[in-house]
């Protein structure tokens, strides 16, 4: 196998790109129209219907989808396939009440499998590798989508998930992994790990490992490649528009290269939703055209970065996006699950001795993020013994971990502590450097 896994559509001239993403374009929008009344109704209301759409120059036309409509018409309301051709679910990350839920029928197994092949092949991956899969596995998109193109490349693949990392060590040592793919925060700590259990680079026979679903800084990529002697590639995608694969990285490492036979990407204004010309800093925004359940049309990813169709020295043509630079809305990612700051007030207004007056105070502290609320007690708590703040305490630990799926911890502070703000009061300090 060569150093592409499909070199006909990586390495497409952009004429014959942009035919094949206009010809799936319109057989895609009326799929749609024609089997989710929820997408039609948008239609209807923009006053756009199938006829108007004849190539990606009309893309333009089409309403935006964004979580809450997703949230909406949850569960079934954006499926365009009966649930008996469904064969899949998976669902974001640490979402409270109505999760995303999005479906797939083999077809779009096999797509998502195929870009996750092309990952592993852009890494250097072949039918010789062994590729330790530490994403975690389940509803998360991680695990499944890398497990299926490492599959498909055909390299021997260690399902492990993720956690033990000692045991991590073990099979990566005896069973000779030479590909990783993790969350880039567990890659920094199997090294640590690693060079704590007396071992280094020389010890192992990783040579690539392939690392997303949170931000990360070049000089995490430079431990990250240190720590374990391999090179460190980036991968993006989000569960909405499939998983992990939307995009990839090259041995260039300078951006990621989007899948565009499946996704045509566009930057927006995030506050205006006009298009942006190439080389704009602004939200991206993609069109699934060949997924067939959950097949969403101009999907408001709020992730803001910039797009780039520079000749890139892998020969690949894909266009390539920057590392995503930020958010849109007030989403954090800490250690891999993705947070709203909402989910931790709607935890507080439960709790009648607490007051919504909170901070969340994020940092990262070798290589993993931490994760502290700080909530401010009501008057009349103040004269309530240690034991019952401490259990206070407990409490709202329990219930933001049942919500999230990760522990944060609790200072409880005195009232009126927290500074006021006049504007918008400021909720986040994250105090990591990601961009
Ligand atoms: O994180 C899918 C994934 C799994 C990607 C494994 C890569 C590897 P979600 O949980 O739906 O899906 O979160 C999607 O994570 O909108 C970005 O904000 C962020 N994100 C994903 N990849 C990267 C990356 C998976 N490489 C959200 N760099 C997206 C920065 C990333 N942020």
């Amino acid at each position: 196998m060569g150093k592409y896994w499909n070199e006909e559509i990586e390495c497409m001239s952009r004429e014959d790109m942009k035919k094949l993403q206009s010809e799936r374009l319109v057989a895609q929008v009326r799929h749609v129209w024609d089997n989710v009344p929820y997408y039609r109704r948008l239609m209807e209301e923009k006053g756009v219907t199938p006829d108007d759409i004849n190539g990606i120059e009309d893309l333009h036309k089409l309403p935006f989808l964004t979580k809450a409509d997703l949230r909406d018409a949850y569960p079934y309301g954006l499926l365009a396939k009966p649930l008996a051709d469904c064969v899949r679910i998976q669902s974001t990350s640490g979402t409270t009440g109505k999760r995303v839920v999005a479906f797939y029928t083999q077809h779009d197994i096999d797509l998502w499998d195929d870009c996750c092949a092309r990952a592993i092949t852009a890494a250097g991956g072949t039918r010789e590798d062994v590729c330790q899969v530490c994403y975690g596995y389940g509803l998360f998109t991680g695990g499944p989508g890398l497990n299926g193109g490492s599959h498909k490349v055909g390299c021997l693949t260690l399902p492990m998930s993720s956690g033990n990392t000692e045991r991590q060590i073990q099979f990566m040592r005896d069973l000779g992994s030479t590909i990783l793919c993790c969350t880039p925060s567990y890659a920094a700590y199997i090294g640590e790990t690693l060079h704590d259990m007396g071992y280094g680079p020389e010890d192992i026979k990783l040579k690539a490992g392939i690392f997303g679903a949170e931000p990360w800084t070049e000089e995490m990529r430079h431990e990250i490649e240190r720590l374990l002697g391999i090179k460190a590639y980036d991968i993006y995608g989000l569960t909405e528009i499939s998983g992990p694969g939307v995009s990839f990285e090259c041995e260039e490492q300078t951006g990621m290269h989007i899948n565009e036979d499946h996704f045509i990407a566009e930057i927006i204004d995030p506050n205006t939703g006009e298009v942006l010309p190439e080389g704009s800093k602004g939200e991206l925004v993609f069109t699934s055209i060949t997924k067939e359940a959950f097949p969403l049309l101009r999907y408001r990813t709020r992730d803001i970065c910039v797009l780039t169709r520079k000749k890139c020295s892998c020969g690949r043509t894909l266009v390539k996006m920057s590392k995503p630079m930020g958010r849109s809305d007030d989403m954090l990612i800490i250690k891999g699950v993705n947070v709203f700051p909402s989910q931790i007030e709607s935890v507080l207004l439960k709790m009648s001795k607490a007051t919504p007056n909170y901070q969340i105070i994020v940092d990262r502290v070798n290589n993993t993020d931490t994760f502290e609320i700080r909530v401010e007690l009501s008057d009349d708590m103040l004269s309530d013994t240690i034991k019952s703040i401490e259990d206070l305490e407990k409490k709202i630990a329990a219930d933001i971990h049942s919500i999230l799926g990760i522990r944060a911890k609790i200072r409880l502070v005195e009232p009126k502590s927290i500074p006021r703000s006049e504007g918008k009061a400021v909720r986040v300090i994250d105090k990591r450097k990601l961009v």
